[in-house]
Order: structure tokens, then sequence, then C-alpha cells
């Protein structure tokens, strides 16, 4: 069968670090890698870039259209996109899956839309197509939210999660066109890999362990060393929690450097905890690149501000882990969760502790009920009628304690403390200093672009805008 992946465009990347990160859409290389061997004709569109879905429909003629919604933010977007499908394509079968779509499938269930996966896609998607094909009823399909004439069903859940060694490596071919379009921070192009899936933590914001209960797959190391050899010289690793088991990170560290794998940049996520017991590690995974850069979860600054994230890790754990990480020269991108009942104590109390330990290349999000999550149902009242592309971390979607001119005001002040104030600590010059002459123009768009989150009457214009209307204006409180 004839198949089109669809990577929409995110709709709403105008804050956060969003223009700073564009990257390619590896659960659609996953999917493709799944269908090629069975004989489909797989082409994968990233709406990133020009053309958009009509012209995509009209070169390639699927049979089924798949849509990748990663995050929250997108559900309107992805809407849209199915809207645009049935329209160009009324005979396509259009399926929806990826994080946020089988962490909430209800923001996706609608009449453009006919199913929706809620696991991981490399079994369930070639299952789909073998039913849409041979006209068979999907309800034998496990993983899915199906639309049926009584409306949407969910189909059994997979008898077991699925191997990440089913598919040993991504159709990165597909996206070759797109691919000195995918930038991460000072690096283009960059590479997204992914070595293991899913965290056995459960910080109360995030909706990865709730949508995997708490588990955690690791690929075969043959297929990541080749996968790491394989790609280009600026790595993003996916992995939600990387060095989550030494004995294993120990040996792909040694198996790497025995391939002779050397790169320019690696950039991995990880927790502050296992950092601090993990200097060993650490010290074997750095000779692996020239320049290192690990996204910590340092989120407060303070233990009780930990506590009440459900961290699981303390202070002390964040102070540990960023001297270790500089005394072996990582770079530290963390972040920072930025709350509506603070008042100026608690920004106080975040600014002098990115002062004191330097701190300054971390970003700072407002922390959000995400779908998925416990705290989204807790929260249901309060964002109710919000549009979804307000999803973005940096938006309020209820009134903070101190009312939203005073918040943003303080909120835009802890982002002028950051790296990304060309009017700060870091000009422009530095910036330029960085990056190749061919790279100007692009570190400037993405800096000038950068520079709204240093502003508090930009937040206040964006906030009065996308609130739902029930709200009303009045409940705004000036200074
Ligand atoms: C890479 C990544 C990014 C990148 C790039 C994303 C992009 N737009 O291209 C960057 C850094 C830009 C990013 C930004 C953000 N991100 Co992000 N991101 C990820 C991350 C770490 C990995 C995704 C990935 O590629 N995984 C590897 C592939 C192989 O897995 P996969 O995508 O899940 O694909 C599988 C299945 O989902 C499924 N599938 C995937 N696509 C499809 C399509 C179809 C049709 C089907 C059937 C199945 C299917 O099959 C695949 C194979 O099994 C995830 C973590 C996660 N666990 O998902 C967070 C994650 C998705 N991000 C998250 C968040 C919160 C954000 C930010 C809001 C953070 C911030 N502080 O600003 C921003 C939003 C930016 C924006 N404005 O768009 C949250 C999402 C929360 C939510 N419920 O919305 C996650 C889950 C992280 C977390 N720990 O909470 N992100
Ligand atoms: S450590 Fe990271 S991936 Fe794991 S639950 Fe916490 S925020 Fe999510």
């Amino acid at each position: 069968m004839k198949i089109l992946l669809l990577r929409p465009h995110p709709g709403n990347d105008r804050f956060g670090l969003g223009p700073f990160f564009c990257v390619e859409p590896l659960g659609l290389e996953y999917l493709a890698a799944a269908l090629i061997p069975k004989g489909h004709e797989v082409t994968i569109a990233d709406l990133r870039f020009r053309p958009g879905p009509a012209t995509w429909i009209n070169r390639t003629r699927p049979g089924l259209v798949g849509i990748g919604c990663l995050h929250a933010l997108e559900f309107d977007e992805i809407r849209a996109t199915a809207r645009e499908v049935r329209r160009a394509s009324p005979q396509a079968f259009i399926l929806v899956g990826g994080h946020a779509a089988a962490a909430y499938p209800a923001a996706l269930e609608c009449d453009e839309i006919d199913a929706i996966c809620v696991d991981d896609g490399e079994e369930i998607v070639p299952a789909v197509v073998a039913a849409v094909e041979q006209g068979r009823d999907l309800a034998g399909v496990p993983g899915l939210r199906l639309r049926t004439p009584d409306g949407w069903v969910s189909t059994p859940p997979l008898a077991e999660r699925t191997s990440l060694d089913l598919v040993p490596l991504p159709a990165r071919h597909l996206v070759e066109r797109h691919r000195s379009g995918y930038h991460c921070l000072l690096f283009k192009p960059v590479w997204l890999i992914e070595t293991a899936r899913g965290c056995p933590h459960n910080c109360s914001f995030c909706s990865v362990w709730q949508l995997y209960d708490r588990s955690c797959r690791e690929r075969n190391l043959e297929a990541v060393v080749e996968d790491f050899a394989a790609c280009g010289d600026a790595i993003f690793v996916a992995d939600d929690l990387f060095w989550y088991n030494p004995a294993r990170s120990l040996a792909l560290a040694e198996a790497l450097k025995r391939r002779g794998v050397f790169k320019r940049w690696i950039l991995v996520q990880t927790r502050t905890d296992l950092i601090r017991r993990s200097a060993d590690l650490m010290a074997a995974w750095r000779p692996l690149a020239k320049d290192f850069d690990i996204f910590l979860g340092l989120e407060a600054a303070s233990d009780k501000g930990l506590d009440g994230l459900d961290k699981g890790a303390d202070l002390e754990d964040s102070i540990e882990a960023v001297r270790i990480a500089r005394s072996l020269k990582y770079g530290i991108n963390g972040n920072f969760l930025v709350d509506t009942d603070w008042g100026v104590d608690d920004f106080r109390e975040l600014w002098a502790f990115v002062e004191q330990y330097g701190l300054q290349r971390a970003g700072f999000t407002i922390r959000t009920p995400l779908p998925g999550t416990e705290y989204h149902q807790q929260m249901a009242d309060r964002v109710a009628g919000q549009q979804w592309s307000n999803y973005d971390m940096h938006h309020l979607l209820w009134e903070p304690r101190i009312g939203a001119a005073r918040f943003f005001e303080l909120y835009a002040e802890t982002w002028r403390r950051s790296i990304l104030n060309t009017a700060g600590d870091k000009g422009i010059m530095a910036w330029i200093r960085q990056v190749r002459p061919s790279q100007i123009p692009y570190i400037m768009r993405v800096l000038w672009r950068t520079q709204r989150m240093m502003k508090t009457a930009e937040y206040l214009r964006e906030h009065l805008a996308t609130r739902p209307a029930a709200t009303g204006a009045k409940e705004l409180k000036t200074r």
C-alpha cells in the first residue's frame, strides 16, 4: 500500500526554545522501517518545510495517511491537518499517533480522524495497514481508539510492550531532503537517536511515565552503535532518561569507542541524582564528543519545591550533579519550573540559585498540567476551554496568585537572567563567534525570535489574545 506519514508544523513555537530546535521525526522513521519490509511504499513529509499536505497527497496518492503528534500543544494543528488531508483525499484512512496522541487521545476524537494509536507504532501500524488493505475490521488490531458508527471505542491493549529491537534502524533516508533544515541550539544539521525509551521515576508534571507505566526499554547495543556510526556529527539523544542503566551505558560507551565513534556534539537528557551517583560513567562517555551537553531536570531551587513535584531528588543532588558534570567539561542546559502560586520571594529564590551556581544556560517553563498526567485531571475545571496551543509551558492556563501582569513581569525578568538575553551577559557578537559564517543568519533569526521571552508586554498581549473568552478581560489584574 502507498502510505504517507506526516510531521505537522507544531503551530505554536512563538515562546520557549522551539525556534532553537527542529529535529527529524524519528518516530515516523521507525514506523517506515517497520512498513517497508512488508512491501509498502512509504513517504515521510515534514510539513515544517514546504510543500503542504495537499501537494504530498497529490504526489503520493496514499491509501493511508499517518499523522504524528508529539506534543499536546499540537492537537488543534493535527485536527486541521487531518481536515486538509480528508479534503484532498476523501478515501484515505487517517491514523494519528505519537506521544501526546497516545497519552490523551480524547483531544483528537473527531470526524476527520479514523483511528488513534495509543501505544508504540512498530507493531500496531503494520497491523492497521494490513487490515485496511484487506478490508478487515479494525476491532481486532490492538492499541487503538477507533471511530465507529456508535462512537469512539478502544481495542484491546498490546499483549506485551513492543520490543525496541523489532525494528533495528530507522528509515532516515526518507527525510534526507530535509536534513540541512534540522538543527539544535548551535548545531545544524543534527540527527536524533534513540537508545532507550521510558523512565522509572514519577515526576508529577511528566506524561512519560504515566504512558509507559514507569517501564524502560532498551535497544540492542549493536543497533545503537550502528546508528551512531551512520549518523552525522551532531547528535541529540531522544531517551527520556539517559544513563539510566549504568552497566548497559558503560558497555555502550565502550562499544562506541571500539567502533571509533567520535562526534562534534552530543546532547542527552538526564536527572541530577543519576549524575551524582554515576561519575565514572560520565567520565567514560565524555571522550565520545568534542562538546557534550546535558539537559538536566533541575526543576526547583529548594527541597520544598522539588518535593512538591515528586522529583525524588534533592537540592544537594542538583548542586553535586552540576559540579560533577562541570568537572568533566560537560555543558549544563538545565530547566526550572515556575509555579502559578509563586510570589516575588519564590522568584528571588530561583534567581539567587541561578546566580550562585552559574546556571544562566537554563530554561524556565511554567508548570503546566500536561494531558495524560494526574495533574491535568486535578486541574480539569481550571483549564476548561483553553486552546491546545497554550500548552507550550509558556502560557498561563489560569490566573496566577499574584495576577497575570505581575507574574509575567517576574517571569520575563527570570528569562532576562539567561544567556538568551542578548542585552545581558552574552551579547550577539559572542553568539556569532560560536558559529560558522554560513550559520550567522540562522543564529541571528533564532535569537531575534527568542527576545520576546524577555518582554513582559509580549506575554501579556499573548495571554489576552489567547485565553478562553469566558474568563473575560476584567480578570486581568494590572499593577
Ligand atoms: C525530541 C523531543 C522534542 C524536540 C523536538 C520535537 C519536534 N517538534 O520535532 C524538542 C526539543 C523541540 C521538544 C520540545 C518540546 N517538548 Co518535547 N520531546 C521530545 C522527546 C524527548 C522525544 C520524542 C522522540 O522523538 N522519541 C523517539 C521516537 C522513536 O518515539 P516516538 O516519537 O514516541 O514515536 C513512537 C510512538 O509515539 C509512535 N508514533 C509516533 N508518531 C506516530 C505517528 C503515527 C501515525 C502513529 C500511528 C504512531 C506514531 O510510534 C513511534 C515508534 O514506536 C519526547 C519524549 C517522549 N518520550 O516522547 C519529548 C516530549 C514529547 N516533549 C515534551 C515537552 C513538554 C516539550 C516542550 C513543551 C518542552 C519545553 N520545555 O518547552 C517543547 C515544545 C516545543 C514546541 N513548541 O513544539 C513532553 C510532551 C508532553 C505533552 N504531553 O505534551 C515529552 C513527552 C517530554 C516529557 N518528558 O514530558 N521536544
Ligand atoms: S525523570 Fe524526566 S522522564 Fe522521568 S518522570 Fe521525571 S521528568 Fe519524566
